[in-house]
């Protein structure tokens, strides 16, 4: 099959994919083209093969993905599936396809012959994997063996990313999760194409971080969570750990330290932190705004350039979120005079400043990213122009569409309700590009969906809060504006059900959605 190169973005007119629409599989997000090939449906048999197609310089990573398929599908299946270099085996690996697909694009195609999927880079074919895989009947998610047979319909893919940045956000701080669970979260996120995992690592009930010349933020500052029960926080070789898994699921990490607000784990770890010198009690209630680094102190600087010093050395990636939002106890003034101090931080450590939509308000480094969070306010929106007027780009997550923390309906058992319910319809059936009045368009970096933990206090409780709202907002950062609509939409979901129910996941069954 690995000859049969046909499915180039050239080969996928939009006049065919009209046509077939009707038998198109149920992919989320959806791809940019897909065209059904009647009559060419493949089967994996026991004497099939995977085999990878690659430059040297790829091989180790292109070799670990067609690896990590193999594995999956040697559980399910439970045939021999060898991963081999050969050019004729029954799935095709290659990123050895043209540099117009792009860091993430890929084509797929798939008839009677094989399956190939073609990419530019590693990147790119490990999202066209993730795109196989749901082409694959969802028992193929299983962990033990299931009975065949293992079919994929005949069809041709050519797909790319609308925006660069989909993320996904965890609170770690406000109940902390331990490495086993944020692994099975970039295992569930990165099945739906996002590439960011931003980890919340610090707020007023917990210090997640290891900080070696600050010992005390997790020692003390980690020790608790909401509710006062044990905390907890990632020592250097845990947060490698995330790191690496992360790398391996083409998510990178964004990790967070919030500032000057959302900061009393770390005032009550050292008294020297506060403007009275004295540390309070730590914290386990779920009030915001009550906290605030004391902006007038030098050691406040000093403080923030050892943990940023410390946390870029972590974080492989290029950006470090600086928090900023709900400063609600630092006086204005000093906010405004603290932000660019502690921005110019960041960019000391060669990262670039990440923050929420108030940092709009201070003039910020090139290349920084704002985080929208508002709920269609005037006010918010105007923070977000703000940003993309001093060339930042912003990132978008609507509290009120896109934060998986708020509950579904009046009924939903956890969660919060701030920004109003949130039904997977509402969470979907939004535009990121007319979201908010006369934001362009070239500053809109992508989306995001936070979940925030003061009620969530273990996995299942956040698998069932982002699933199934999560893949929605993936498709609203990665499919074209043309293919979204809740009505096609709503029957692509409904075949996710199938597929979690196969991966374990704890997902709302929403019964508006005809899971199958
Ligand atoms: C607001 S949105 C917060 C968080 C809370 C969240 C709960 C934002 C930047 N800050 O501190 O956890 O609401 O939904």
């Amino acid at each position: 099959a690995g000859i049969a190169a046909g499915a180039t973005a050239a080969a996928v007119s939009p006049g065919q994919q009209t046509a077939v629409t009707s038998s198109a599989p149920g992919l989320i997000p959806k791809p940019s083209s897909q065209r059904a090939l009647a009559g060419q449906t493949f089967t994996l048999d026991r004497w099939s093969h995977v085999g990878v197609q690659t430059s040297v310089k790829e091989a180790k990573a292109a070799r670990k993905i067609a690896g990590k398929l193999a594995g999956q599908l040697r559980r399910s299946t439970g045939y021999p599936l060898p991963v081999v270099g050969s050019r004729h085996a029954a799935i095709t690996l290659s990123t050895n396809g043209p540099a117009s697909l792009g860091a993430e694009g890929y084509t797929l195609r798939s008839d009677r012959s094989g399956i190939d999927v073609i990419a530019a880079t590693p990147e790119g074919l490990y999202r066209g994997v993730t795109t196989l895989r749901q082409l694959l009947p969802a028992k193929a998610e299983a962990a033990t063996r299931q009975a065949g047979p293992w079919q994929v319909q005949g069809v041709a893919i050519a797909d790319q990313p609308r925006y660069e940045y989909r993320g996904a956000m965890l609170d770690v701080s406000r109940h902390f999760f331990s490495v086993a669970e944020v692994k099975r979260y970039i295992e569930l996120v990165s099945l739906y194409k996002l590439n960011k995992l931003h980890l919340h690592l610090s707020d007023d009930q917990g210090w997640r971080i290891q900080v070696d010349s600050w010992p005390r933020l997790t020692t003390y500052g980690g020790s608790l969570e909401v509710g006062g029960t044990p905390g907890g926080s990632y020592s250097k070789a845990d947060y490698a750990e995330i790191v690496r898994y992360a790398a391996e699921h083409y998510l990178t990490v964004i990790p967070e330290i919030d500032t000057p607000g959302h900061t009393n784990a770390a005032l009550a770890s050292y008294a020297q932190l506060n403007c009275n010198g004295v540390a309070p009690p730590l914290y386990t209630g779920t009030a915001v705004g009550f906290s605030s680094l004391c902006t007038t102190k030098q050691i406040t600087y000093d403080f923030l350039g050892d943990v940023f010093r410390e946390v870029a050395q972590q974080n492989p990636g290029p950006i470090l979120h600086l928090g900023g939002d709900e400063a609600h106890s630092t006086p204005h003034q000093e906010y405004l005079d603290f932000l660019p101090k502690a921005s110019a931080l960041v960019t000391a450590q060669n990262k670039s400043v990440m923050g929420w939509q108030e940092i709009a308000e201070t003039p910020l480094p090139a290349g920084s990213i704002a985080q929208y969070w508002g709920t269609d306010d005037a006010r918010s929106q105007e923070l977000a122009r703000k940003a993309a007027a001093q060339n930042a780009k912003v990132v978008l997550s609507p509290a009120n569409r896109a934060y998986l923390d708020m509950k579904y309906n009046a009924s939903t058992p956890y969660g919060l309700d701030w920004a109003g319910l949130v039904p997977v319809e509402k969470s979907y059936s939004w535009n990121p590009s007319t979201l908010i009045p006369n934001l362009p368009a070239n500053s809109i970096a992508g989306v995001e969906a936070p979940l925030w933990s003061e009620t969530l206090d273990d996995i299942d409780k956040v698998e069932f809060m982002a699933f199934p709202r999560l893949p929605g907002i993936a498709e609203l950062g990665w499919s074209k504006e043309a293919d979204l609509g809740w009505d096609t939409y709503k029957d692509r979901l409904a075949a996710q059900g199938s597929r979690w129910d196969a991966l374990s996941v704890n997902f709302y069954r929403a019964p508006e959605i005809a899971w199958r």
